[in-house]
């Protein structure tokens, strides 16, 4: 997550500053301004200072230090620079910085332009020694690049015939008269609206920029201009979440459906935008396909991607790869063996590959399967949904897209049961650097609890969606969560390193106590054994004791025990699985409540650490939260807040940006990757359809946002460059969510809701390679007898019904449907009917079923 800029135009640069008379020394007159970023060296990360080629930056005892190659003619053939720097025309500027080298020799400091024409501002050469010296010069600044644009600080270090390594420390530039910060990072419209759109039958509500204190007329026009519907708005004041003063705008009143709609305030107008059933329904499969994108260890093909996405495998061993067949531990671990790691997705716009992370991603993928297979519609997910080369195994492309990952978690299980931290490159790569291209060492992280319990939590609930696929897979996985598990209790609080974050994240978590909570819901889910109920009910976190308005993370995984709890019929008490459901209706009326007082509405507590690193990603979780307490009680304000999420997401923000690539006039396009690298690369593409952006982070941690929003208000914390990695990065864990709510709201928006019948249908079967033969009982759980009967269900891969008992049966595709025979259509209240059939071919179970056209509980 570390970015350089090419390296040319910084060399070129360089060449046109050499030629650069030295202007007098001025004086700063003005506040002392501080114009580079990161000149103390203190994080440990070199960053936003880059190298030109044959120089190689490293952080050694807080300084900086540039290993560089010998043999180059000019000063300039070797650099250290900083780019975006600002320099006010006229106004005089004092560089200053400590240095030292392994051999004497001179160095020049050097300010200019860092695009074409590379116009100079000023240079000075200095001698540097093996012994430290602190240098400084002044000048008065010749060019003018007030708002961080393209000015630029260099140290130039060739013109050596051999090789030196000269350490810098302490750089500062101070000049100046125009205080930081104060950029607008983006065209604000004053009518905020979801820019991909609403749907009909739900709220629709819409935000106006005004600091107007009356209500303001606002008017709905159809793609023709003409108005369809008008209203009043309704001022709410000023709002700090966003820097705005704002009215809140009700357009809920109007339902036809439509495409190019506009809403207008005045001379102001919105994005357009659409009313349609269908609005999400294409996202639910673009959030997914994002996972495909990330695959590490396979050729991402164009007839699944189109040409621009498509790429070689990376990280299989072929050069400069040095591939993820055969990784060792890092040197101060001395682990003795070496893992096959290949696979798995990549976590971000990095190419690590984390336990704790993967986990909670693949989790947040299956749980979306599990919820829709128990209580909502699987078949948005089956075989051939998604594009991906599995889309005709005859196994649910959402299982298999998960199975990637999984199948790298597992990999990651070291020989005494413990998973390994991580897996990355030993240093931070450039940006952009193709996975392919990727030539440095990989290496494993330490083995940690917090990933241990990540891959038993997971690998256990795996094990109960593959049982009816891959019955020899669900035992593996079965297998390597009890034995994580039991490795887990047995080193109880193997804490990562928080400070290793050289070449990749930290994903440090020093808290585990949710981790085993999460991982014994999973097991116990999945075998029903005491000792793992125990485990659960003996947790101070049992029974959503720790969920809150903040939700769940990677780093905060109860609440992922307790949905599970939830979902997946146990022998827990009944009174305790409502205890855990109503925990979540609990939390959901916090968020709507806060939502009411908010300018753009939006499930998300900002009271303690404002908005952090990945905040869409909250956003997205709590929306689960949401959508959860509406499956539990069916309320419909649950589902409302649901929407108002992705309508926050999708445009009806203080920036008027969709952050969800390809979605919305103004979507993020410069996310933090090093393929989809466009901004740095024009041969390079954007970020693909689907794609979330982290979103506005008030912690302002890395040095573009550092230099361009110094002052913002927390919801406006956020720019569409490739180098604000802690604003605008791409991460498995936050794709997972937006895959589970679109596919929520999908299922949602789609059809209206199929009425539940008082019934429960257990579904058995004997599997052989090409076929099944399944009993199926039906139990009328009502308090009336039923005179006949009509079922109907699903089979998920290729299965045909080759004969039938006790029903008339008949298919259509994958739909298969059995009716009652003369003599079994009477059941009465409290007893079930037990009909049967053989089928011929592959595929999992059938999940969903329905009597009469309403759907039954799953026994
Ligand atoms: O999502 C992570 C966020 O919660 C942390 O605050 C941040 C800093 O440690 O790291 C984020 O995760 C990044 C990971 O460390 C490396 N790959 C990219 C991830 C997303 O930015």
């Amino acid at each position: 997550m570390r970015s350089q800029p090419p390296r040319l135009l910084a060399a070129a640069l360089l060449t046109a500053l050499a030629a650069t008379a030295i202007p007098a020394a001025g004086t700063a007159e003005a506040a002392e301004y501080e114009r580079v970023l990161n000149g103390k060296f203190d994080s440990g990360s070199a960053d936003p200072w880059w190298s030109s080629a044959g120089v190689t930056n490293r952080i050694t005892g807080g300084e900086l230090c540039a290993s560089v190659t010998g043999g180059t003619t000019n000063p300039w053939d070797a650099l250290v620079g900083q780019n975006g720097v600002p320099f006010e025309s006229g106004q005089s500027y004092t560089l200053s910085f400590d240095a030292h080298a392994t051999t004497a020799q001179p160095v020049a400091a050097a300010a200019g332009e860092s695009v074409s024409p590379y116009r100079g501002i000023a240079r000075q050469e200095f001698a540097v020694t093996p012994t430290k010296q602190h240098f400084t010069f002044s000048f008065t600044s010749t060019l003018d690049f007030p708002d961080a644009g393209n000015g630029q600080v260099a140290f130039q270090l060739g013109g050596q015939t051999a090789d030196n390594t000269i350490c810098v420390d302490n750089v500062s530039l101070v000049g100046g008269v125009k205080p930081p910060g104060g950029v607008v990072p983006n065209p604000t419209r004053k009518v905020q609206v979801d820019q991909v759109g609403y749907v009909p039958g739900l709220p629709k509500r819409a935000t106006l920029v005004s600091t107007a204190t009356t209500p303001q007329t606002w008017t709905l026009k159809n793609s023709a201009g003409a108005t369809v519907a008008s209203g009043q708005s309704t001022p709410k004041g000023a709002d700090a979440t966003s820097g705005d003063s704002v009215h809140s705008i009700d357009f809920s009143s109007f339902d036809t459906p439509g495409t190019g709609y506009t809403l207008v305030v005045g001379t102001d107008s919105s994005f357009p935008f659409d009313i349609s059933a269908d609005v999400v329904k294409k996202l639910r499969y673009d959030a997914l396909a994002f996972f495909y994108h990330q695959r590490s260890g396979t050729p991402i093909e164009a007839q699944y991607v189109g040409d621009q996405y498509a790429r070689p495998a990376g990280h299989i061993n072929v050069a400069p790869n040095q591939g993820d067949n055969n990784v060792p531990c890092r040197a101060d671990l001395a682990c003795g063996y070496t893992l096959d790691v290949r696979g798995g997705w990549y976590d971000a716009g990095d190419h690590g590959k984390y336990v704790v992370n993967g986990g909670i991603s693949a989790w947040q993928l299956l749980n979306s399967y599990e919820r829709a297979a128990r209580i909502g519609d699987a078949s948005a997910f089956r075989d051939g949904t998604l594009a991906i080369p599995e889309k005709a195994n005859g196994v649910p492309d959402l299982l298999d897209e998960a199975r990637w990952e999984v199948d790298f978690l597992l990999k990651m299980q070291a020989p005494d049961g413990m998973a390994h931290h991580k897996v990355h490159d030993a240093n931070w790569t450039a940006l952009p650097t193709r996975p392919e291209l990727d030539d440095q060492p990989r290496r494993l992280s330490a083995t940690s609890t917090a990933a241990t319990l990540n891959l038993a939590a997971v690998a256990a609930q795996a094990s109960r969606l593959w049982k009816s696929v891959d019955a020899t897979y669900s035992a593996k996985l079965l297998t390597a969560a009890r034995k994580a598990y039991a490795a887990a209790k047995a080193n109880p609080n193997k804490i990562a390193d928080p400070n290793d974050g050289t070449g990749g994240g930290a994903y440090s978590d020093n808290t585990v106590s949710d981790e085993f909570y999460w991982a014994a819901a999973e097991l116990y889910a999945t075998t029903g054994e005491s000792a793992y109920g125990t485990d659960v009910t003996s947790s101070p976190h049992y029974k959503a004791a720790s969920l809150t308005r903040a939700g769940f993370y990677w780093g905060g995984t109860a609440p992922l025990g307790d949905i599970t709890l939830a979902l997946v019929p146990t022998g827990l008490p009944a009174a305790d699985v409502t205890a855990i459901k109503t925990a979540f209706a609990t939390v959901a009326d916090q968020h709507l409540a806060a939502m009411a007082q908010m300018g753009y509405a939006t499930p998300y507590d900002n009271s303690v650490d404002g908005y952090v690193w990945g905040s869409n990603s909250a956003v997205l979780n709590n929306a689960q939260v949401l959508a959860l307490a509406h499956d539990f009680t069916g309320a419909d304000k649950y589902r409302d807040g649901v929407f108002e999420a992705l309508h926050y997401l999708l445009g009806r923000n203080p920036l008027s940006t969709s952050y969800v690539a390809g979605y919305g006039e103004q979507a993020v396009q410069n996310v933090h990757h090093r393929f989809w690298a466009k901004q740095n690369d024009p041969t390079l593409p954007i970020a693909p359809p689907g794609s979330l952006s982290g979103g506005p982070n008030s912690g302002l941690q890395d040095p573009i946002v550092q230099r361009l929003l110094p002052g913002c208000p927390q919801q406006k914390c956020w720019v569409d460059d490739i180098g604000a990695y802690s604003v605008n990065e791409v991460a498995v864990n936050w794709n997972s969510a937006l895959a589970w709510v679109s596919g929520w709201a999908a299922e949602k928006s789609g059809k209206p809701p199929v009425p539940v019948a008082d019934c429960e249908v257990t579904f058995t079967a004997n599997r052989w390679s090409s076929g099944l033969s399944a009993n199926v009982a039906v139990k009328n759980t009502g308090t009336t007898a039923w005179t006949s009967w009509k079922l109907g269900f699903a089979l998920p891969g290729t299965q045909q019904v080759t004969a039938g008992w006790s029903a008339n049966w008949s298919q259509t595709g994958r739909d298969v449907t059995a009716t009652n025979m003369s003599w079994n259509g009477k059941v009465e209240a409290g007893k079930s009917v037990y009909i049967g059939f053989n089928a011929s071919g592959a595929g999992g179970d059938p999940t969903a079923f329905t009597i009469n056209g309403k759907s039954c509980k799953t026994g």
